[in-house]
């Protein structure tokens, strides 16, 4: 049996070498690796033989298969270099250089980054550095340091992603930012006034998504402190701001809103765009669009990085990015931006 073996593979091996097209090498396939081949009927038959020849034999064939098919394939890539080259020499080009190339396709900027972008150089106009902070957060900065202690029910009003990280006090003081306000606290615990800073970022929060609600959003903060800061300062600025993003003839609502870190706490509003303050579906009949939370910055906040709140005052406001972007562009649904559907990215 090893013999016939041996014989088939030196047979095959020197029909193989004779082969020069495509359909020869196929017929050789059935012949020597094919069902019907000798060495498929010897594998086949193995079980028939006594047991002392089965390893041996078995193990030859199997050789000896490997080898054959691995002939095959190599055989089969150089006969088909072989046609592609001759095909070339038979296909004469002409080539004309003077051919409108193919049209690369160009990417753009997302528009969150567009939106972010030009709140950021509203501000840098306005005399406002850009800085960035970091996605994950302690606990201190998002919260404590903010004026929302542990087991504070104000932590409600922000729905957290906490890191599966305990301290040795078995606490899990770190998280995704639910804000951006933190970087109030970052950038106060290393500069000195004068603070104008505008923070841009990813926020995370854990809630249900709807047509205004994502778990991940875009944030920009803003923060002025100074000596003699009036809320008379923030709303200027804030009003200077909504003209140049949404024109020169809007008008500006400000009530008492509550956030723990800012005394006393507004929110801000715009008159509709689409109906002039008439009322309609965009701002739910109200007339008025809420863009921002802002506010004076607590004297407590103040004093924990070591700013005398008797000498230095200062404003501090947060918006949504996607939120802005949507009323820009008439936006309906915010789950849009993150669903990288091209139909929907191409237009802006
Ligand atoms: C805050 O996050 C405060 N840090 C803002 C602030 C800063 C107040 C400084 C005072 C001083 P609020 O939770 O309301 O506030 O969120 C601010 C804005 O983020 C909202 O007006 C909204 O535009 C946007 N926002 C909040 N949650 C979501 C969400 N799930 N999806 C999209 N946008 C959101």
């Amino acid at each position: 049996m090893l013999k016939e073996l041996d014989e088939i593979k030196s047979k095959a091996t020197n029909e193989l070498s004779g082969i020069s097209d495509i359909k020869a090498l196929e017929d050789w396939r059935v012949r020597y690796l094919g069902k019907k081949s000798a060495l498929t009927q010897a594998l086949r038959g193995l079980a028939a033989l006594p047991v002392e020849q089965r390893k041996g034999v078995g193990a030859s064939a199997n050789e000896t298969r490997a080898i054959l098919d691995r002939h095959y394939r190599e055989k089969k890539e150089s006969l088909k270099q072989k046609a592609y080259q001759d095909l070339e020499g038979m296909i004469t080009v002409e080539k004309d250089v003077t051919l409108p190339g193919h049209p690369i396709p160009l990417g753009h900027l997302h528009p969150t980054t567009q939106i972010l972008q030009e709140i950021c150089a509203t501000f840098a106009s306005m005399g406002f550095q850009v800085v960035e902070g970091p996605d994950v957060e302690w606990d201190y900065y998002n919260f404590e340091a903010l004026n929302i202690p542990r087991d504070h029910p104000a932590r409600d009003m922000w729905s957290t992603f906490w890191i599966d990280y305990q301290n040795e006090r078995g606490e899990r003081p770190m998280l995704l930012r639910t804000h951006t306000s933190p970087m109030q606290i970052r950038v106060m615990e290393k500069t000195r006034p004068p603070v104008r800073v505008v923070v841009p970022g990813k926020c995370y929060r854990y809630e249900a998504t709807d047509a205004t609600h994502e778990t991940m959003l875009h944030q920009v903060e803003g923060l002025a402190v100074d000596e003699n800061i009036t809320l008379a300062n923030l709303k200027g600025t804030l009003y200077e701001f909504a003209r140049r993003l949404f024109g020169a003839e809007r008008r500006v609502r400000f009530r008492c809103d509550y956030f723990p870190f800012v005394e006393p706490g507004v929110e801000m509003a715009i008159d509709c765009f689409a109906c002039g303050g008439a009322g309609c579906r965009l701002c739910g009949n109200t007339g008025w669009i809420e863009i921002m939370g802002a506010g004076m910055v607590h004297p407590d906040v103040l004093r924990r990085v070591d700013y005398d709140p008797d000498v230095y005052t200062g404003f501090a406001f947060g918006m949504g990015a996607e939120r802005i972007a949507m009323l820009r562009h008439g936006i309906e649904d915010i789950r849009l931006f993150y669903s990288n559907d091209l139909r929907f990215l191409r237009q802006f």
